[in-house]
Order: C-alpha cells, then sequence, then structure tokens
C-alpha cells in the first residue's frame, strides 16, 4: 500500500495533479538543498545533494535544479532516478528514500559534465515548490548536521582509517580492533530493506560497527545492470559513512564458484567504486565472496589481478580475499588454511574471509579458525546462525561458541542477513521492510534478537 502511495504520488507529480491525492503526496511548503561539488576535473564533477524536507511528510519527491550554465549536463546518478530536460536537471525519490518525514534528508548525488564555467545551481524545486530553506520565510537550522569525523563517538568517528597489522586489523592508534555489524541480503531483491530508518536502527539500537553490502554478480545482480548496481553500492557506502559505520562492498560471487568467471566485471567494478570511494575513511573491499569448485591457486591469481586494480584508485584499503570451498579456508574441500599460510597472496593490506553456518560448521571449523587466526588476517564477512542452506533451526550453542571464539580472537564478523526474507538467517520478521519500524523488538527474529544482544555490547575501542 504504502508503494502504491508513492508510485501515484510520484505519478501525480508528473501529471501536475498533486492536490488531488490530500496532503500526503503534495509538496511541503518548507524545504532545504545542500548542493555540495564533491570533486571537480577537467569537464567533469561529481556533486552530492542533501534533500531535507522542513514542512509536512510527502510520500514522494521530484527535485528539480535548474543548471546555472547551458553546458552543465548529467552523466548519472544515484539514490534517485535521474533525467535532464534542457536546463533542469530531475531526480525523483527511489523506494528506500522517496518517504521524507518532516525533517529527514534524502542523500543523492550527480556525476556531470561542464563546458565553460560549472555555476553551483542555487533554485530547487520539491514537488514543484521552491525551496527556500525556511517555512514561512523564518531560517532555521540544519535539522540534521553530518556528524563531523572523528568527533562523534561512533565507530569510524574514533578508529578512522582501518589497515591490517600482523593477523588484526587495527585503527588509526594502530591498535587491533573488532568490527560487528550485519550482512545486507542480495541487494537486487531487499534493496527496500535499506532506507534511512533500517540504516539508523543498524547504526543507533544495534551499535552495528558495518554494513556488509552483499552485492550479487549473478542472479538478476550487477551483471543485469552494472551502472545501477554501482550506485546503489555507493548510496549505501554514503548511508553508512554518515552513521559513522564502515562498510564492506561485498562482490558477492557464487555461481559460478570461480571468481575469474567474473574478473572483468571484478575489475570495472572495483576500479569504480575504489575511484568513487577513495577519500572515504569507512571502505573496506571483499573482492570474491564465497570461491567454491576452484583450487586456492585461481583465487589467488584472481585476487592478484584485481587488488591492483582498486590499490590504483584507493591505495590505502583493506581488501579482503575469498578463499576455498565458500570461504571456509579450504576446510570445506577437505583440505585446510595451511594452502593459503604456505602460498599467500602477494599484496600488503589485505585479509583473508571464513564464513561458517553454525549449524553446520562446528568445531573442526572453529579449530581451523582459531589455527589460522595466528598465522593469517582473518574477517567472518559472513555467518549464519543456521544451517547453511540460510534456514532451519537456529543453533544457539553453536552460535554462541563462534561468537565467543571470534571476541576472544577480535575476529571481525557480519551476519548474514538485516533483512525480511523469510528464512530463519533474516534478522526481521517477514513483512518488517513494508513497514517504517525497524527498532521494536517485535520486529526482530530468534536469529536477529541474538545478533542485537552480541553487537549492541559496548565497543571499547582502544584510543591511545
Ligand atoms: C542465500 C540466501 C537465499 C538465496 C540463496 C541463493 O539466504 O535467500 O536464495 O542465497 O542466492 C552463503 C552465500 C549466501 C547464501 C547463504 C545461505 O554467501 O549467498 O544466501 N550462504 O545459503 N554461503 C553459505 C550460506
Amino acid at each position: 500500500m504504502k508503494r502504491l502511495l508513492a508510485l501515484l504520488a510520484t505519478c501525480a507529480t508528473i501529471l501536475g495533479l498533486t492536490a488531488l491525492y490530500g496532503p500526503q503526496a503534495v509538496a511541503a511548503a518548507g524545504c532545504k538543498v545542500d548542493y555540495t561539488v564533491t570533486s571537480q576535473w577537467q569537464g567533469g564533477f561529481q556533486a552530492g545533494v542533501k534533500i531535507t524536507n522542513l514542512g509536512a511528510p510527502v510520500s514522494g519527491w521530484t527535485l528539480d535544479i535548474a543548471m546555472p550554465d547551458a553546458g552543465q549536463k548529467l552523466v548519472q546518478g544515484w539514490n534517485a532516478t535521474w533525467s535532464q530536460s534542457g536546463s533542469t536537471v530531475t531526480a525523483v525519490g527511489v523506494d528506500w528514500n522517496r518517504a521524507l518525514n518532516t525533517g529527514a534528508a534524502a542523500e543523492v548525488g550527480l556525476v556531470g559534465s561542464f563546458t565553460g564555467a560549472n555555476p553551483k545551481p542555487t533554485a530547487f524545486k520539491l514537488n514543484g515548490v521552491a525551496c527556500t530553506g525556511s517555512v514561512g520565510g523564518t531560517p532555521s537550522p540544519d535539522p540534521d548536521p553530518d556528524p563531523e569525523p572523528g568527533d562523534d563517538g561512533t565507530p569510524v568517528g574514533i578508529n578512522g582509517q582501518v589497515h591490517v597489522c600482523g593477523v588484526h586489523l587495527c585503527n588509526q592508534y594502530d591498535r587491533p580492533v573488532q568490527l560487528r555489524g550485519m550482512s545486507t541480503h542480495g541487494i537486487q531483491w531487499f534493496s527496500q530493506c535499506y532506507n534511512n530508518a533500517s540504516v539508523d536502527a543498524l547504526a543507533n539500537d544495534w551499535k552495528a560497527d558495518l554494513l556488509r553490502v552483499a552485492m550479487y554478480v549473478q542472479e538478476d545482480g550487477y551483471e543485469t545492470d552494472p551502472a545501477g548496481f554501482t550506485s546503489r553500492v555507493n548510496g549505501l557506502v554514503d548511508m553508512a559513512e554518515a552513521r559513522g559505520m564502515y562498510a564492506l562492498i561485498d562482490f558477492h560471487t557464487l555461481t559460478p564458484g570461480d571468481p575469474n568467471y567474473n574478473l572483468d566485471r571484478a575489475k570495472t567494478f572495483f576500479a569504480s567504486v575504489a575511484a568513487r570511494n577513495a577519500g572515504k575513511k569507512n571502505v573496506i573491499y571483499e573482492i570474491a565472496n564465497e570461491p567454491n569448485g576452484v583450487s586456492w591457486t585461481a583465487i589467488k591469481n584472481y585476487a592478484e589481478q584485481v587488488i591492483p586494480v582498486i590499490r590504483a584508485a584507493d591505495p590505502d584499503a583493506v581488501v579482503i580475499v575469498g578463499t576455498r570451498g565458500w570461504s571456509s579456508l579450504g576446510v570445506s574441500d577437505g583440505s585446510s588454511e595451511s594452502e593459503v599460510v604456505s602460498n599467500p597472496v602477494n599484496a600488503t593490506n589485505i585479509m583473508y574471509a571464513f564464513h561458517f553456518y553454525a549449524a553446520s560448521h562446528k568445531d573442526s571449523y572453529r579449530s581451523a579458525v582459531s589455527r589460522a587466526s595466528s598465522r593469517l588476517p582473518l574477517f567472518v564477512t559472513e555467518f549464519g546462525t543456521v544451517s547453511a542452506t540460510g534456514g532451519g533451526a537456529l543453533d544457539r550453542a553453536s552460535s554462541t561458541a563462534w561468537l565467543d571464539l571470534l571476541d576472544q580472537l577480535k575476529i571481525g564478523y557480519a551476519n548474514w542477513t538485516y533483512s525480511d526474507a523469510p528464512e530463519s538467517s533474516a534478522a526481521l520478521q517477514p513483512g518488517t521492510c513494508d513497514g517504517s519500524d525497524y527498532s521494536s523488538s517485535g520486529v526482530l527474529t530468534e536469529s536477529g534478537t541474538l545478533l542485537k544482544s552480541r553487537i549492541s555490547t559496548p565497543d571499547n575501542f582502544p584510543t591511545s
């Protein structure tokens, strides 16, 4: 119903019929737009646009930006559906940001080209009404000022740019840290679950340190719309950053299991996201979710081709490499971590992924992690409390044993999934993402309740 209303609102706006659909769909009288050119190069620029609704709640929005110079052209944008007609560039809100309560903001962005000068636009209209930054002519303060990194007590604010030190992940004070958070489900299926309210809940209620962004490559994922998925990933990086959380960009290869099948796509994707996010402190790259049916040598070869592409654009970011046997360090293929220890990826500032599903992977896998943890930097970029199918009963004893081990070894983790998928690995009850409540205990599943209780305990990140 909410989506139907949003659709109607958008159509109504396009047709200029907003008044017919009542106050929910009509533009608020007050709005404020912050337009920031974040980078500019010969003939091109990138800009962030923060749209704050200072009026009544809206269930859909259209932003018109009057570009001051005829040579300014939209190339592409993210977090909205973008178009240009004459000198007007238009952004229309999408599933996860089209509803804006009073005081709420949507952050979108664009890449453009220009000839001559690139003057900043100053005239904006939200749902047809000019944005003056105030209601009734009274200037109002920014209701949602961006947190200043470093002074806000958030995970990124405290830890800054992380790096690998020995077998650990270390913060800006060169001290080991464990980052604990959640993974999205496939963003091609569950995009509606990642919106301001849900990411707020993850940051504020769960006190999560990181959001893993699972971008499937196959299964209707990246390969079907590279530009669209790249934009969505970047949008989620920004949403995590705005809340002081790390974003783990997961190139979610699964079937086929040989990551080299997607080598060209990986190079294209990582060149783009690494260039775009190089200046950020909150981004970690995971280059292959779960290699399977493929040798460690082939995975290592893939990593040694993709990592230089990332380094060329974003030299200081941590990169995580998937391992053999669905990122089991080879254990699920009858091998062990020794194949990695004796033949590591030829690169620095990297970690190795280890995945487990608590009901399927128990003592022998925990032993492998214990052994490997003194030899290899490990990150549990995905795990489930249930069976490897993503379903079945939650295994509380095994999940607790795993989480205790990871805490003790200071190994970071992301749980599969922060979504309302109808499967027991999901943290949210089915249907949650159709609403706007992500905070009450009733929205959590058994797995979500367990994970929130573990993730929300104090981090006590070292600062000296
Ligand atoms: C599962 C999802 C399920 C989806 C399936 C196929 O939970 O809804 O139908 O993928 O895409 C993994 C994978 C992860 C799996 C998960 C559970 O990384 O994509 O998600 N799992 O099966 N490795 C081990 C388990």
